[in-house]
């Protein structure tokens, strides 16, 4: 029996565990009390990791489909052979806008991003579709206009704040805040704190707050236009903060001034002595944090929801403070900057989209798949992620994959995606390689947790770092052997730290500039030969050192001492030598204002585009619901027995085997319906069959049904709902083309027991 620091893997928070392992099995999985930001906190799901680990539909070798449309095992040569020739013969015959990629990473698998996003820049390719621009794009375009960058993202202290306001999230179930039901529990025991929750469902957080608003779907950028309004036409704003830290404060005010709050909070359906009771306390509050998610930026008016929920933190100065919202730094950074005002921008070919944060939008691809222009994609490289069930409009995807001329998914289980692929490379899971997580969003103290393997590969699975190695190396991008470098990287004393390795690496890149398209499996042949087990995480020296090197005072209070020259190289060395993850760097409050990248530091309020929003936001439809499909649909709901696309073997859920349809009772009887009965959900789109959940804790008019099922397992059909044939690909935000999956018009038929 051993033991061993790792995490889960399941969501964002990536929380510490320390497992006991006994015959290549997880014995025992607890939190552990060593990692520095989890401290311990597991939720439910993470005890049950034995069911992503270990299970019959993991990938064992490397897969090839038939004509008949049944898989033979490949040999890894005859795969990655096979692929980097159809590779490069698609790439001469139509450039690089005939390849796209699709995921690159997954709730704890970031490390392979830095390998697979090689292949993009080889292949002369910039589309990448990713989750992310399902959900959080718009918020990273408003990003760029108000801070200057896209990668200037904010995020939220919640843990000290007095008055948390929650709009679209529901943390207890889906976390993405520390520790979460401690946390809310905190809240609730406190008398000093305030909760406040908008949610159209009174969900397991609602329950804990002080107020509930349970709004109409849809009607977000209505009541937060209320609450600004409110908020200036009392004076509660900042006037001190506004005015040295932001700009164009005059003219949102001017807009504010002219919203209709009565009416618009009518729209809302929400009282309106609550609504100026919340805007009000939190106008007023110390230590006012707003937490969003999904709920807004899944919904109506999602761009301008990104808007309003910043002008709410700004506007009343509780940003840049303990318990506020506040922008954070990250070692490995997964959110870029692709301003598309650049000339330098790729657009698709179809719907002429420019990408956000250096990602296009997974509404589009099927779109952009099958159509006739020559310069459509032919080439779909899928890595982490499954959307097959997760991107709208399964069925549109569907079709648009049989006109692939290659498609490739690499993963460790047989997906619904995969079912589809030319061929299916099986990957090591996260707990057989060395991995990391990149979604570390804390600010003043940052983290990193650089995960050890614990076991060895399921049967020739191999690590993301040496399949994309491997397959450049076959295409001929890269060199297999690098004598110098290697030798450097393998004799160089510790005193010098890295430095001549790092100098000699710089030279190479002079010298054979190619090379540069493909730093990581560089660095992964060379100094991560030296590292043993740790050396796919080579490529973490150059980010380490970069890191150290812009914020050396931060990572020197997180306990890091060296000599500038060797400060990043240190912090390196923390990072592999602590298996239960880092501090890297711990800032003062006030660094916030020198993360803003407009040059002046200041945050800009009134970008023309943003303001555009608001002043159109009363010609927008409230209500998109229709006599044919009288029902809004939130089609992904984050409950105890979901964790994404991960869990495959429905033998984990304790409890709602078949992820229920939830109904308020009047819309039960209104529809014929009962509780554990069976229906018939429709909408433009497609049609499944659901198991009915009469449900006190929803708003008449919205129903909901969980994200997370609809998978196979060992051949059977689908288990639970198939959201995504619900969810058409043209309902979405018309600026970032983010889907309304929080907003599906549907219809309900009973269906005869
Ligand atoms: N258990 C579990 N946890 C998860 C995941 C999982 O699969 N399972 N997935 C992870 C991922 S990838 C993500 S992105 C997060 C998402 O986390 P969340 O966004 O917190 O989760 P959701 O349940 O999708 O939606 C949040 C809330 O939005 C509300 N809502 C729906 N429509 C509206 C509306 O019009 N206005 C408002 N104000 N609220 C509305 C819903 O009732 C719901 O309570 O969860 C993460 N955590
Ligand atoms: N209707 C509707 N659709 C939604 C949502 C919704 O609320 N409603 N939510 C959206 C959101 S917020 C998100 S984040 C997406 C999530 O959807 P996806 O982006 O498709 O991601 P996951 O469901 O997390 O799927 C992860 C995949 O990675 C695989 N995997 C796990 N570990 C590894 C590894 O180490 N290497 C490799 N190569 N693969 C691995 C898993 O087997 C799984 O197939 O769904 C989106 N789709
Ligand atoms: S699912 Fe998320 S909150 Fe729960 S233990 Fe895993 S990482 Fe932590
Ligand atoms: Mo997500």
């Amino acid at each position: 029996m051993s033991t061993h620091h790792t995490a889960c893997i399941l969501c964002s928070r990536n929380c510490g565990l320390l497992v006991e392992v006994e015959n290549e099995q997880f014995k025992k999985i607890k939190g552990d009390d060593d990692c520095p930001s989890s401290k311990g906190y597991i939720c439910q799901k993470a005890a049950r990791l034995t069911h992503y680990q270990s299970h019959s539909d993991r990938l064992t070798h490397p897969l090839k489909r038939t004509s008949d449309g049944s898989f033979v095992s490949i040999s890894w040569d005859q795969a990655l052979d096979e692929i980097a020739a159809k590779l490069k013969s698609i790439k001469s015959q139509y450039g690089g806008k005939a390849f796209a990629f699709y995921g690159g990473g997954g709730q704890g698998n970031h490390l392979g991003g830095a390998y697979n996003q090689q292949l993009l820049r080889v292949m002369g390719s910039r589309y990448r579709y990713n989750s992310l621009a399902q959900e959080k794009t718009g918020d990273f375009w408003v990003n760029g206009r108000m801070f200057g960058s896209q990668k200037c993202h904010t995020t939220e202290d919640v843990e000290h704040a007095d008055y948390l306001l929650v709009i679209g999230a529901n943390p207890y179930q889906s976390h993405g805040i520390p520790s979460a039901r401690d946390t809310l529990k905190h809240f609730k025991n406190d008398p000093a704190k305030t909760l406040v929750v908008v949610d159209p469902r009174k969900t397991e957080t609602a329950k804990m707050a002080d107020i509930h608003l349970q709004l109409k779907p849809g009607t977000d950028a209505y009541l937060m236009s209320a609450m600004l309004s409110i908020i200036v036409r009392e004076g509660l704003h900042d006037e001190d903060f506004l005015r040295t830290r932001c700009q164009g404060f005059d003219a949102v005010k001017a807009e504010l001034l002219k919203v209709p709050v009565e009416q618009y909070v009518q729209m809302a359906d929400v009282p309106i002595e609550a609504v100026y009771q919340v805007a009000r306390g939190y106008a007023k509050a110390q230590r006012g944090c707003l937490r969003i998610d999904l709920g807004i930026q899944q919904s109506l008016n999602s761009t301008l929801n990104s808007y309003l929920e910043k002008l709410l933190f700004l506007v009343t100065g509780n940003f840049g403070i303990h318990g506020g919202n506040n922008l954070h730094v990250g070692l490995m950074p997964v959110i870029t900057d692709s301003d598309e005002r650049k000339p330098s921008t790729v657009r698709t070919v179809r719907h002429g989209m420019f990408p956000i944060s250096a990602l296009y939008p997974p509404n589009l691809l099927a779109d952009e798949i099958n159509h006739d222009h020559p310069d459509r994609i032919r080439a779909l490289f899928v890595d982490s992620g499954n959307p097959a069930s997760t991107i709208a409009d399964t069925g549109k995807l569907e079709e648009a994959f049989k006109k692939l001329e290659l498609m490739v998914v690499v993963d460790v289980a047989m997906t619904e995606t995969a079912r589809h692929a030319h061929y299916v490379l099986p990957a090591a899971s996260q707990f057989e390689k060395t991995e990391a997580t990149g979604f570390n969003l804390e600010f003043p103290e940052n983290y990193f947790h650089l995960r050890h393997p614990i076991f060895e590969p399921t049967g020739d699975a191999l690590p993301e770092a040496e399949i994309y190695t491997r397959l450049l190396e076959k295409m001929g991008a890269v060199p297999k052997r690098y004598p110098v470098l290697s030798f450097i990287a393998k004799h160089e004393p510790k005193a010098t730290g890295h430095a001549l390795f790092m100098g000699a690496l710089a030279l190479k890149f002079l010298k054979q500039s190619r090379l540069k398209q493909a730093p990581s499996s560089v660095l992964y042949r060379t100094l991560g030969q030296a590292m043993g087990p740790l050396g796919s995480a080579a490529f973490l020296l150059p980010l380490s050192i970069v890191f150290a090197k812009a914020h050396p005072a931060a990572v020197r209070r997180a306990g890091v001492q060296a000599p500038s020259w060797k400060l990043g190289y240190e912090l390196f060395q923390r990072i592999l030598n602590s298996p239960q993850g880092a501090v890297v760097s711990r800032h003062e409050m006030d660094d916030t204002w020198s993360l803003i990248a407009h040059a002046d530091k200041k945050i800009q309020l009134a970008d023309p585009e943003l303001i555009q929003l608001l002043v159109q936001l009363p010609q927008q439809h409230i209500d998109q619901t229709c006599d044919r499909f009288p029902l809004v649909l939130m089609a992904g709901e984050r409950r105890s027995y979901n964790a994404q696309q991960i869990y495959r073997n429905p033998a984990w859920r304790k409890q709602d085997p078949h992820g229920a349809l939830r109904i308020h009772p009047d819309d039960a009887q209104k529809y014929g319906l009962q509780n554990g009965g069976r229906a018939m959900c429709e909408s433009e789109a497609g049609r499944i069959e659901v198991h009915v959940e009469v449900d006190e804790q929803t708003r008449p008019g919205f129903v909901t049904l969980p994200h997370g099922y609809g998978m196979r397992f060992q051949d059977s059909a689908p288990i639970g709902p198939q959201i995504n044939r619900l969810t058409p690909n043209t309902r979405r935000d018309p600026l970032t083309h983010t889907p309304y999956h929080k907003y599906v018009p549907v219809n309900l038929l009973p269906i005869a027991a």
